[in-house]
């Protein structure tokens, strides 16, 4: 018996890089949970669901399309959750983005709107609708955050990403507070460069620009990531893995990177 055996986790953003992985490895360490795993792409969900149900048989899956910007979605994704789903042990608030590298005076609106609706509000409205799920069982359970270095050090060319994961840094800090006389469990997982599909969306699709921004180094992989989050959530209940900064060896701060080549 593991310390997550039988829990219900649910992840945002589990279509790619560190979503998709934070499943896969939770479902290796613990073959008895059942995931919920939201994105917008349901192709993805579906790829992943059938690795999954090859992978590790016993893990049971429900897969379901939620834009995390759409409160109404939100809503009804809780609501119409399968009755073996419906108690929710873990929140994975993963879904995130970053868009351009334009600096203020010059990023579009529907750039700022797209972020802050998505890595800010929509982690918010997550996590509000989750929460009562964790207060029912007598305020147990886990929401681990995923912020990033950007939040701590902020850089030119990426103000509003960076000014986001800032506010989930402090909404994160408020919420444990809050929660301090329950047992759930407030855990930012904070990671430097890691390479996913994240700056293919920065460069909108522009995959040559975004492999530039690997040469040379050698990024964290969405598994080093996925291994600290499931790390965090199998702690002894009374250990809160609170903050988490994960750097490659190459890197000492957002911007601050030593190029080997
Ligand atoms: P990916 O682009 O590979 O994955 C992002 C995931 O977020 C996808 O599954 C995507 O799914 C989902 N997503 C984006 N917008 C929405 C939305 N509106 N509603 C629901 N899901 C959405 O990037 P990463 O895996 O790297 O990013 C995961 C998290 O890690 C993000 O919060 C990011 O800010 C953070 N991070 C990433 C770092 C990096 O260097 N890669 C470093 C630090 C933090 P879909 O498009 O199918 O909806
Ligand atoms: C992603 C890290 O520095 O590319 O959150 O913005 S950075």
């Amino acid at each position: 018996m593991s310390r997550i055996t039988n829990k219900t986790i649910l992840i945002t953003g589990a279509s790619s890089g560190i979503g998709r992985s934070t499943a896969l490895e939770f479902a290796k360490v613990e073959q008895s949970i059942k995931l919920i795993l939201t994105a917008r792409r349901t192709e993805r969900l579906a790829e992943l669901k059938s690795e999954l149900k090859d992978k590790f048989k016993t893990v049971k899956v429900h897969s379901a399309a939620l834009d995390v910007r759409n409160q109404d979605e939100i809503a009804n994704l809780i609501a119409s959750l399968p009755n073996d789903f419906k108690d929710i042990d873990i929140l994975v608030n993963n879904a995130g983005m970053v868009l351009g590298t334009e600096k203020v005076g010059e990023v579009a609106t529907s750039d700022i709107d797209a972020m802050m609706q998505t890595n800010v509000l929509g982690l918010f409205n997550m996590t509000q609708a989750v929460l009562p799920i964790l207060h029912a069982k007598g305020g147990r359970g886990d929401i681990i955050n995923i912020g990033s270095v950007a939040g701590r050090d902020p850089y030119p060319g990426g103000s509003i990403y960076c000014a986001s994961k800032a506010a989930v840094r402090a909404f994160t800090e408020s919420l444990r507070k809050e929660l301090i006389s329950t047992r759930i469990r407030i855990i930012e997982i904070d990671p430097g460069q890691v390479e996913t599909e994240f700056s293919v969306v920065r460069f909108r699709g522009d995959k040559s620009k975004a492999d530039a921004i690997y040469e040379g180094v050698d990024p964290l992989t969405p598994e080093d990531i996925a291994e600290v989050v499931v790390f965090a959530a199998t702690r002894r209940e009374n250990v809160v893995i609170a903050d988490t900064l994960i750097f490659p060896s190459h890197q000492a701060g957002a911007g601050f990177m030593h190029r080997k080549s």
